[in-house]
C-alpha cells in the first residue's frame, strides 16, 4: 500500500439528494427542504457520511435549478434560509456533512448580473458574460447542449450582439476571464462556507475557461451533435487550472476540512491527476464521464449500442481510473446520478427476477472500489427507469430540446423516444418511492413528474421491513466499509480481465485482503477463483444471495450474485 494521506472524504460514502424528487412536505408536488428534513433519520440509517444537495437556489427552473438567478437565496418552492439552517444542523447533529452544488459556468438569464449585462454595451456588468458584437459578423460556431438549434450564440437585439450559452439560452456563460466575476464567485462561496457547509460539488467546472480568441472549430466538429465531442473541446480551456488554483488560494484553503468534487465532462484520464494532486492545491476529487459513455453509439445523442458494452471493457476502464490515482490523488466512483438513467436499468437488469440481486451487486461494486462512492438517492431501493413512451411525460430540457430539434429535421422521433427510455435524465428524476400508496408517500398533491408505477412493490417502507431487501443490504455494506479500512485504502488488483461475466478483484493492505467476486450476467457461472487466492474461510463477508455454492475453490455464481471473502 502506498503512503496515501488519509482524509475523511476518502473514507465516506456520498449520498446525492435530488431535492425536487425526494420528499414533498406541503402538497405542491415538489420535494422541498422541510420534506428532506423530515427524512434525516432515514438518511442517517443508511450509514452515509456526506450529502450532496442538488441546487436549492433562486431559479426560474429552466434546467431544474442549474440556472441560478440568485446564489444567496433559497428558492421559495424549496423553503427558506431558516429551513436550510435547520437542515445543516440536523445533518451535523447526525454526524453527516453537507456539500452544495456550485453552478458557476453560467447563471440564469434572470440573474441581476445578466439583466444588467444585456442592457447596454457599456453597462458595468457587460463583461460578466461573453458577448460578440454583431458588426463582426457571425461568431465562430459553438455547440449548445440544450438549444434546439444547437447554437451556443444567442442574438440579443437590445445591444445588437450575441451572447454565449453552452447550455440553454436561459443559461448564459459567465466570463471567468474577468477578475471581477471570479471575485464575486469567491465571495458567494464564502457566504455558504461561513454558514458551515462542508464544501461543494462543482458543476460543469471543466467548461469555465474559454479561449477568447474564439478559434474556428473543424468542419467535423461543426456537424457533430454528439455531446461528448463538444465536452472534450470545452474542457480544454487555456486558464482552467489557473482559475481552480486561485479559487483554492482565495477561498478553499481558508476553511478547514472542506471537500470539493468537480464534475469534469470532457476531462480525459491522462488529464485527471493535476486537478486533484495535493501539490497543486486545486480540488479534492473529480468525477469523470468515461464510464458513462460505454454502451452508447459514438457520434449519436444517447443512442444505446449493446455492441458498445462488454464487461471486459467496463473492467478495463474502471481499472485504468483506479490506477491513475493509485499513488497520488484520489478518485470517485458512481454509476448513476440526476443526469444519468437509473444504474439498475443501465448497468444491471431491472427485470423482476433479477432486479434485487442486480441492484445489490452494483452497490457492492461501488462500495468496494478504491474511490469515494457517490450514491444517488433511490438506488438503495433499486429504483428503475420509468421508460416514458410519450414525449408529453418528459420534463427535462435536454430531452425536450433534442425532440424539438429532431422535429425540425424530420428526424426519427419514435427511435428517439426508444433511445430516451434507456438514457433520458428524467429516468432518475422520478420521485423517491417511500411507500405503496398512490403517490408513493412522496406528495399528497400532483407530483411534478410521473411516479414510477413499480412503487407498489419497490418502496422504502416495504424494504425497511425486509431483512433481505436492497435497502438493508446497502446498510450492511456501508457498515462493512467502515469496519474494513482495506476497502477504502487497500490496493486494488483485477483478476481475469477478459472474463465476459465475472468481475473479480482484491483489495489488500498490510494486514488484510478481501476478494470481491461479481457475476455481471443473467446466467449461472462456474467460476474457479483465480490462482493464488486462498480463502480464509468459506463463510463470505458479504453475499447478496441467501445461498452459496463453493467447492474446491470454484464458486457456482447465481445470476448477479456478489460475494466478498476474506483472503488468507
Ligand atoms: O451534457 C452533457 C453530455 O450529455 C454533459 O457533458 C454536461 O456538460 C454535464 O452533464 C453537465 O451537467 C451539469 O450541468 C448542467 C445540468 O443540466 C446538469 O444537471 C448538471 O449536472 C448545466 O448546468
Ligand atoms: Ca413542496
Amino acid at each position: 500500500m502506498g503512503t496515501i494521506d488519509k482524509a475523511w472524504w476518502k473514507e465516506t460514502v456520498i449520498y446525492q439528494v435530488y431535492i425536487r424528487s425526494f420528499k414533498d412536505s406541503n402538497g405542491d408536488g415538489i420535494g422541498d427542504l422541510p420534506g428532506l428534513i423530515s427524512k434525516l433519520d432515514y438518511i442517517q440509517s443508511l450509514g452515509v457520511g456526506l450529502v450532496w444537495l442538488n441546487p436549492i437556489y433562486q431559479s426560474p427552473n429552466d434546467d431544474n435549478g442549474y440556472d441560478i438567478s440568485n446564489y444567496e437565496a433559497v428558492l421559495p418552492t424549496f423553503g427558506t434560509i431558516a429551513d436550510f439552517n435547520t437542515l445543516l444542523t440536523g445533518l451535523h447533529d447526525r454526524g453527516i456533512k453537507l456539500i452544495m452544488d456550485l453552478v458557476v459556468n453560467h447563471t440564469s438569464d434572470e440573474h441581476m448580473w445578466f439583466v444588467e449585462s444585456r442592457k447596454s454595451r457599456d453597462n458595468p456588468y457587460r463583461d460578466y458574460y461573453h458577448w460578440w458584437p454583431a458588426e463582426k459578423g457571425k461568431p465562430p460556431h459553438r455547440h449548445s447542449f440544450f438549444d434546439p438549434g444547437a447554437d451556443a450564440w444567442q442574438y440579443d437585439t437590445a445591444t445588437d450582439a450575441y451572447y454565449l450559452h453552452y447550455f440553454s439560452k436561459k443559461q448564459p456563460d459567465l466570463n471567468w476571464e474577468n477578475p471581477k466575476v471570479r471575485q464575486e464567485i469567491y465571495q458567494m462561496m464564502r457566504f455558504w462556507l461561513d454558514k458551515g457547509i462542508d464544501g461543494f460539488r462543482l458543476d460543469a467546472i471543466s467548461y469555465i475557461a474559454k479561449d477568447t480568441n474564439w478559434p474556428e472549430v473543424s468542419e467535423e466538429a461543426l456537424k457533430s451533435r454528439y455531446h461528448n465531442d463538444w465536452s472534450y473541446f470545452f474542457s480544454k480551456g487555456p486558464r482552467l487550472h489557473e482559475y481552480l488554483h486561485e479559487m483554492n488560494r482565495e477561498v478553499l484553503s481558508h476553511y478547514k476540512d472542506v471537500v470539493t468534487i468537480a464534475e469534469t465532462p470532457g476531462v480525459e484520464i491522462h488529464e485527471a491527476l493535476p486537478f486533484v494532486h495535493i501539490d497543486r492545491q486545486e480540488l479534492s476529487m473529480l468525477y469523470h464521464f468515461e464510464g458513462m459513455r460505454i454502451g452508447y453509439l459514438h457520434g449519436f445523442f444517447k443512442r444505446p449500442d449493446p455492441e458498445g458494452y462488454s464487461l471486459p471493457l467496463f473492467k478495463g476502464l474502471y481499472t485504468d481510473w483506479n490506477d491513475i490515482f493509485a499513488q497520488e490523488g484520489w478518485g470517485t466512483i458512481y454509476l448513476g446520478n440526476h443526469d444519468q438513467p437509473r444504474m439498475l436499468s443501465r448497468w444491471g437488469n431491472d427485470a423482476p427476477e433479477f432486479r434485487n440481486a442486480a441492484s445489490k451487486l452494483l452497490m457492492t461494486f461501488l462500495l468496494t472500489m478504491r474511490a469515494t462512492p457517490i450514491f444517488y438517492n433511490g438506488d438503495e431501493l433499486g429504483m428503475a427507469n420509468i421508460k416514458f413512451d410519450n414525449i408529453r411525460h418528459y420534463r427535462d430540457i435536454e430531452t425536450l430540446s433534442m425532440y424539438q430539434y429532431l422535429q425540425s429535421q424530420q428526424g426519427d422521433l419514435d427511435q428517439f423516444i426508444r433511445d430516451q427510455q434507456f438514457g433520458a435524465r428524467d429516468n432518475s428524476r422520478t420521485p423517491f418511492q417511500w411507500d405503496a400508496t398512490p403517490n408513493a408517500g412522496f406528495t399528497t398533491g400532483e407530483p411534478w413528474i410521473t411516479i414510477n408505477a413499480d412503487h407498489v412493490f419497490v418502496n422504502e417502507e416495504a424494504q425497511d421491513a425486509d431483512g433481505n431487501s436492497p435497502l438493508n443490504y446497502f446498510r450492511r455494506l456501508t457498515q462493512l466499509r467502515k469496519e474494513h479500512p482495506v476497502l477504502v485504502y487497500g490496493d486494488y488488483k483485477l483478476y481475469d480481465k477478459d472474463h465476459e461475466q465475472v468481475y473479480c478483484y482484491t483489495r489488500t493492505d498490510d494486514i488484510s485482503s478481501i476478494v470481491v467476486v461479481l457475476n455481471f450476467s443473467n446466467e449461472l457461472v462456474h467460476y474457479p477463483l483465480p490462482e493464488g487466492i486462498v480463502l480464509k474461510q468459506a463463510e463470505p463477508l458479504m453475499n447478496n444471495e441467501t445461498s452459496l455454492q463453493l467447492e474446491d475453490n470454484t464458486v457456482v455464481l447465481l445470476p448477479w450474485q456478489a460475494l466478498l471473502f476474506a483472503v488468507g
